[in-house]
């Protein structure tokens, strides 16, 4: 067999026809926009979009430099640098048409824990007018409970005292936006694509409060002249795996070591509060509008709760993938009772949307067994995702006397997910989440006390203290700890 060819700037040309590769010239693409988290994500979506726009358009100022700020970044900065920041994006149809495209709008990478100074004065240079960030729903250093920014955490004050040696983002931003406004330079935008409700507000009051402790007079500049505009940003995006990169070795004949795999579909809405410009993103697909709300409920209690409503079951039946939750009929007239009579009733209209169709679009995309979307990747991290996708949706019901059945069997099997981290056959579990002992403990006290778990307060607020709540939550937990097998009580759910 002949040797594969390795993706790269210079080899760009010789690529099968089939792939498609940027057209436009990659040479003299200014880094308008900073990055901070490159993971599969940022380059399905982002990343696309701009790449779309570059294809489309003659605007050499918006390609994007990556930032990775943990030691963890490191394996795949090499490769991107390998690779002159090229990557392949396979995006995988139901049908099983597979579309592949090198992606050519990520220009550059930095390191932020190798030089802190380097990734600051990359946002603070004068073509710098977006830095962008996905850095996950755990990392906005909000404390919980009170939803202040957590000045208790080490790092933060670690960057109190070493400004230019940030080890949090705030840090770097701070640090950035303080050298521009001594230079007189305009501020650039901060627009998070993390799925979190009113994402730029939360931005902004972090970076507020975190500037304010630094310096009062920084911190009214920021207030007055950056953006912060709340985004909602959609794409299903799998971990890569080595298969992937396998197929497109041997079934393409070229290596890319750091492909992404994602559906088809993709949403990007944005309201238009930019502080320095922006690429006319709409152009190739996003939607500028005034008031964001809205699409970020829809988006975040349908799609994202209802993955965790699959995926959560699903990983205790012994599922792997989404798409096998989503085959089976059972959990699917489950997530449609949850989305139809907990999540629905309490969301707001969205102008020229139709959540009936939004919903059977979702289980369609949930449905698409080419994406293989692991049920680990949708329970990682549950105790950040749930305060965020459903535990508002239960609040709000239980104000308006909504149903929560769905909701309280989700958090009973949740506990026995946590409590036991095992499937039904025994498998074990990989948890992987910041409170996992927190959770594991708190579940393992379900013996003494069935709400042991649901007092934990960090995730679940004030839920254990609503008698409504308490009682149904109970009743499940009863159930699934006498037996096991959620189907079946899913069924008794659906009955
Ligand atoms: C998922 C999201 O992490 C999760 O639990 O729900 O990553 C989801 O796939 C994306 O938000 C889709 O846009």
């Amino acid at each position: 067999m002949s040797e594969s060819i390795s993706l790269n700037q210079e080899n760009l040309q010789r690529l099968p026809h089939e792939i498609a590769r940027p057209t436009y010239d990659r040479a003299p693409l200014k880094a308008g926009i900073v990055h901070v988290g490159v993971g599969g994500f940022h380059r399905s979506h982002e990343a696309f979009y701009t790449d779309q726009l570059l294809e489309n358009a003659d605007v050499s100022d918006w390609g994007i430099c990556g930032v990775g700020l943990r030691e963890a970044d490191r394996k795949m900065a090499a490769i991107l640098e390998n690779q002159d920041y090229l990557y392949t994006l396979i995006m995988k149809h139901p049908d099983g048409e597979v579309e592949n495209r090198v992606i050519g709008s990520l220009i550059d990478f930095v390191m932020g824990c190798d030089n802190p100074e380097m990734v600051i004065r990359k946002m603070a240079s004068p073509e710098t007018r977006i830095v962008s960030l996905t850095i996950t729903e755990g990392g906005y250093n909000v404390a919980p409970g009170t939803g202040e920014f957590d000045f208790s955490n080490p790092d933060a004050q670690h960057d109190l005292e070493h400004p230019l040696q940030p080890i949090l983002v705030f840090g770097y931003l701070t640090a950035a936006l303080r050298q521009r406004r001594d230079q007189g330079l305009p501020a650039f935008t901060i627009l998070s694509c993390d799925n979190i409700q009113h994402n730029g507000s939360l931005t902004q009051k972090m970076v507020l409060d975190f500037a304010r402790r630094q310096d009062p007079d920084l911190a009214s500049w920021i207030e007055n002249e950056v953006g912060f505009p709340n985004a909602m940003v959609d794409r299903i995006t799998p971990v890569t795996t080595d298969a992937d990169i396998r197929y497109l070795e041997h079934e393409l004949g070229f290596k890319d070591e750091w492909p992404v795999t994602c559906e088809p579909y993709c949403q990007w809405v944005i309201e238009d509060k930019f502080s320095n410009g922006r690429p006319s993103w709409e152009n190739v697909g996003a939607q500028f509008v005034p008031d964001v709300t809205p699409y970020e409920k829809m988006k975040l209690r349908l799609l994202n709760a209802g993955h965790s409503v699959l995926g959560i079951p699903g990983a205790i039946v012994g599922y792997e993938t989404i798409a096998e939750c989503a085959a089976d009929k059972l959990f699917a007239a489950y997530l449609r009772k949850f989305m139809d009579l907990e999540a629905t009733p309490v969301l707001d209209d969205v102008a020229g949307i139709d959540l009936d169709a939004y919903k059977d679009t979702l289980l369609e995309r949930f449905g698409n067994p080419n994406v293989r979307d692991n049920v680990s990747r949708i329970c990682l991290a549950s105790s950040s995702k749930l305060p965020v996708f459903l535990i508002p949706t239960i609040t709000e019901n239980l104000q308006q006397g909504g149903n929560i059945q769905c909701s309280a069997f989700l958090l009973a099997t949740w506990c026995l997910y946590s409590d036991k981290r095992v499937d039904q056959n025994g498998k074990p579990l990989v948890i992987m989440d910041d409170l996992k002992d927190e959770l594991h403990q708190a579940a393992q006290g379900t013996c003494n006390d069935k709400l042991s778990f649901l007092k934990l307060k960090p995730v679940f607020g004030e839920l254990a203290q609503n008698d409504r709540f308490a009682t149904e939550y109970v009743s499940m937990v009863d159930q699934v700890y006498e037996n096991p097998d959620v189907s079946l009580l899913m069924r008794k759910l659906l009955a």
